[in-house]
């Protein structure tokens, strides 16, 4: 039987949009993928999805998708061009730049989406390394760079994150973080409010720390503890430090597997709560109750997401997450916090010791890896060896940067722009060539990006649900002819295993070897590919074991927890720096916030016209009622949102879920110039990156972590002709 030629065949495949991987049921007639429901016997994610998940049959068959290499005209339109001809003129250009002005002058910006596409990350890596360049760039520094530095800082390993075991936790205390719509991150999990829900249910507490009264509080799952944005480090702070003063650390614990533990606790002092209850808008009396709750607990985990990285000390922020696990002897307990190992233990490929993760650059002391994407505009900018081409691998950073206008009067400088992607969108309007990219259900993949840091481990492998429509490309094929037409070593270099190209057994990317390094992987749990590949709903590992983390897993040279990095010196007086002006300006100046929501991922669900119905054709500024009426604004009013790094004019909606001060707007809106995209540009919304802070200084110098949360902004009434 072959199914693949019958007219109407059902394949099991998962998500690649976020996290949970959910499994997913492909219908496939005559070639063509028809829809998508819920796998219900995939092993982890037993029939859960979500509505974006459920309509990437709907991206994969977008009429505006790309499928035939474009190349823009000297008028600014785009023309369709053979892969020959791309590949031919994209490789001499990129030549010549890199004779002229040596390797540096070439960056890559590797998007999100390449974090859920096994194949393309070592392709991109092999790419850049073979050229030389030392600069890259990558979506991670808008997102979750300061949980590698934090890591590493701590455990001596950037892949090392303890996820909290929530089918066991007492108190599970939750930052930044909103799993109803975003269904977790760092955190790969089934149905995160189901599980957390169940905490609850079982009579244990849960506790969303968060500036607006989250869709996850109205659930039963979970309280909110409203916080002043970008003040988490000062609350955590206190939380240690009100253990330390009261029930004391776990001593145990921190005696064997700790050092700089006095530097710790010297730290922590200067923030009791008495003193950070106005920073951060929390009552003393009930940060000192969160901290003995958390101490006295059987078990209690903690988690923290984008919403504290994307603050101004996210890497201390992360730090102290750590330590508050650590200290109370929750770290490697069952329901607290234990490292998740799949199928294969990470912990050691992350191993860097961090005082030597740092690099001397044009811009000051960087974090080594991704060069911050907040400097994008500089680099490109800079007198001296400037970046003068990039390629953007699934990524759009025209709206996922802070600093619009310097970024799109920057993409313009750019000799040479390749964008790689399933639409032509915000960014590829400054490009010289946009690629048309494969989607997830047009290559084979493993859902390889919840690697240690999954609730319930597994692993599946999917097979191309079609074969990319039209002349649509996988990155590593798209890639590896460009490498190949430089001369530079390629999966194209042999024939192919199977003498074919991909018309045997063996698809084509198995049969050029890229499949080796995953192979390799598994064989260290006495697996392979084939076992995995005929597992077709996937394959459950156990689940959270405790028990190895501080005499195995922990990756520092002394075998101990990092309490107090020394590399952090400078960031502590940065710390009491921002602590004192939080003090003078408390609660007076509006700060914005990121607010995500069902209907959009990052940029790229823009073009999807079911997702757009009724009020869902705009991103609207939202308001606590009372800063709304002491500003004279109201629903619906056109507001000004401005401050000193942009402006925009947007409808307002009042929301009483949000803590007083505060003002929230979903990014990967203004798509007004992406004329690739017609139903986003019909929609076009606004991009709150466009008020968000951009060059040196903007960015968290322990990690490269762009600030992106608590920025302050102010609203007022847009003057209609007419007005006033
Ligand atoms: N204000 C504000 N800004 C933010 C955030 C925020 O909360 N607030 N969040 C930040 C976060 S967490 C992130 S991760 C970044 C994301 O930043 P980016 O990765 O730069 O942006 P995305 O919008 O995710 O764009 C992804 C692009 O990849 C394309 N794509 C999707 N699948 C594929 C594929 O399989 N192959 C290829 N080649 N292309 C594909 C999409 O069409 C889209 O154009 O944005 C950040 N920006
Ligand atoms: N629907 C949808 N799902 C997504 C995405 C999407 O764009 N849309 N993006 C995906 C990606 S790339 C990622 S990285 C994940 C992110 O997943 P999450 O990190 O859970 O993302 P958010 O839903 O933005 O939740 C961040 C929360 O932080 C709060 N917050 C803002 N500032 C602060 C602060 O200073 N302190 C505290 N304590 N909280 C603050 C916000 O109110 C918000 O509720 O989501 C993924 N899933
Ligand atoms: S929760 Fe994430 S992985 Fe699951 S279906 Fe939705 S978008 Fe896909
Ligand atoms: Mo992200």
């Amino acid at each position: 039987m072959n199914s693949r030629t019958s007219p109407i065949r059902e394949t099991a495949t998962f998500c690649r949009v976020c996290e949970p991987a959910c499994g997913l049921i492909a219908t496939v007639e005559n070639g063509e993928l028809t829809g998508l429901r819920p796998d219900k016997a995939n092993v982890v994610t037993r029939g859960f999805a979500c509505n974006k998940g459920l309509a990437g049959d709907e991206i994969h068959r977008d009429p505006d998708r790309v499928n035939y290499p474009m190349r823009r005209r000297k008028d600014g339109t785009f023309e369709r061009v053979t892969w020959d001809e791309a590949i031919g003129d994209i490789s001499s250009r990129l030549r010549e730049i890199i004779d002229k002005n040596g390797p540096n002058a070439f960056a890559p910006y590797i998007g999100n989406p390449t974090a859920f596409n096994t194949l393309a990350g070592p392709a991109i890596g092999a790419l850049f390394a073979q050229i030389g360049t030392k600069r890259m760039f990558s979506s991670g520094t808008q997102d979750c760079a300061n949980k590698f530095a934090g890591s590493e800082a701590v455990f001596g390993s950037s892949t090392m994150h303890p996820v909290p075991d929530l089918d066991h936790t007492e108190l599970f205390l939750s930052f930044g973080a909103n799993p109803r719509v975003s269904h977790a991150s760092f955190l790969s999990i089934r149905d995160p409010i189901r599980v957390i829900k169940s905490v609850v249910a079982r009579g244990g507490r849960v506790v969303h720390v968060n500036p607006r009264r989250i869709e996850s509080d109205k659930t039963k799952a979970g309280d909110t503890l409203l916080i002043r944005p970008d003040t988490d480090v000062y609350l955590l702070a206190a939380l240690i430090h009100e253990i330390d003063r009261g029930p004391g650390f776990d001593a145990a614990v921190v005696k064997t597997h700790g050092k700089h533990v006095a530097e710790l606790r010297a730290f922590v002092a200067n923030y009791p709560a008495e003193r950070v209850a106005g920073v951060t808008g929390i009552d003393a009396d009930e940060i000192r109750a969160l901290a003995l709750d958390f101490a006295n607990a059987k078990a209690a985990s903690v988690h923290m997401s984008t919403g504290v990285n994307m603050g101004r000390q996210g890497t201390l922020a992360y730090w102290l997450l750590h330590m508050l696990s650590f200290v109370t002897g929750n770290l490697d307990r069952r329901g607290g916090n234990i490292l998740s190992v799949g199928f294969y233990a990470s912990a050691k490929a992350g191993r860097r010791p961090y005082s030597q993760s740092f690099i001397e650059s044009e811009f000051g002391t960087l974090r080594k890896g991704a060069l911050p994407g907040n400097l994008m505009p500089d680099y490109i900018e800079a007198e001296d060896d400037p970046v003068r081409a990039m390629f953007v691998v699934a990524g759009n950073p025209v709206l996922s940067i802070g600093g619009e206008s310097r970024l799109r009067s920057a993409m313009k400088k750019l000799d040479l722009l390749v964008v790689i992607d399933l639409y032509r969108n915000a960014t590829a309007e400054y490009a010289d060539y946009v690629l048309p990219s494969a989607d997830s259900f047009e290559r084979e993949d493993i859902n390889i990006t919840g690697l240690g840091l999954q609730f319930e481990p597994w692993i599946q492998f999917t097979e191309k649900v079609v074969e990319p429509y039209a002349e649509r490309r996988e990155e590593w094929w798209i890639l590896g002819k460009i490498a190949q037409a430089m001369e530079l070593k390629s999966p194209f270099d042999h024939e192919p295993l199977d003498g074919g190209e991909g018309d045997g057994d063996m698809s084509e990317a198995e049969a050029r070897g890229l499949w080796g390094r995953i192979d390799h992987m598994l064989r260290g749990r006495s697996l392979s590919l084939e076992t995995v590949r005929a597992e077709t709903h996937g394959l459950k590992f156990e689940g959270l074991e405790p028990g190895a983390f501080y005499n195995e897993q922990l990756q520092t040279d002394d075998m101990k927890v990092d309490c107090c990095p020394a590399a952090f010196a400078e960031a502590f007086a940065r710390c009491a720096n921002e602590f004192e002006e939080l003090e003078q300006e408390a609660g007076t100046r509006l700060k914005m916030i990121t607010l995500r929501d069902p209907y959009m991922h990052n940029s790229w669900y823009a073009n999807l016209d079911r997702m757009k119905g009724g009020t869902k054709d705009r991103n609207y500024l939202f308001i606590h009622p009372e800063d709304a009426k002491v500003r004279g604004v109201e629903d619906d009013d056109e507001v000004r949102l401005f401050n000193e790094w942009g402006e925009v004019i947007v409808a307002l909606r009042t929301n009483a879920d949000l803590a007083r001060g505060v003002v929230a707007l979903t990014h990967g809106w203004g798509n007004g110039q992406t004329p690739g995209m017609q139903v986003a540009q019909r929609t076009p919304g606004v991009n709150p990156n466009a008020l968000l802070p951009t060059g040196p200084g903007s960015f968290d110098p322990l990690s490269n972590q762009a600030f992106m949360t608590g920025v302050p902004v102010e609203v007022e009434r847009r003057l209609l002709a007419g007005d006033g």
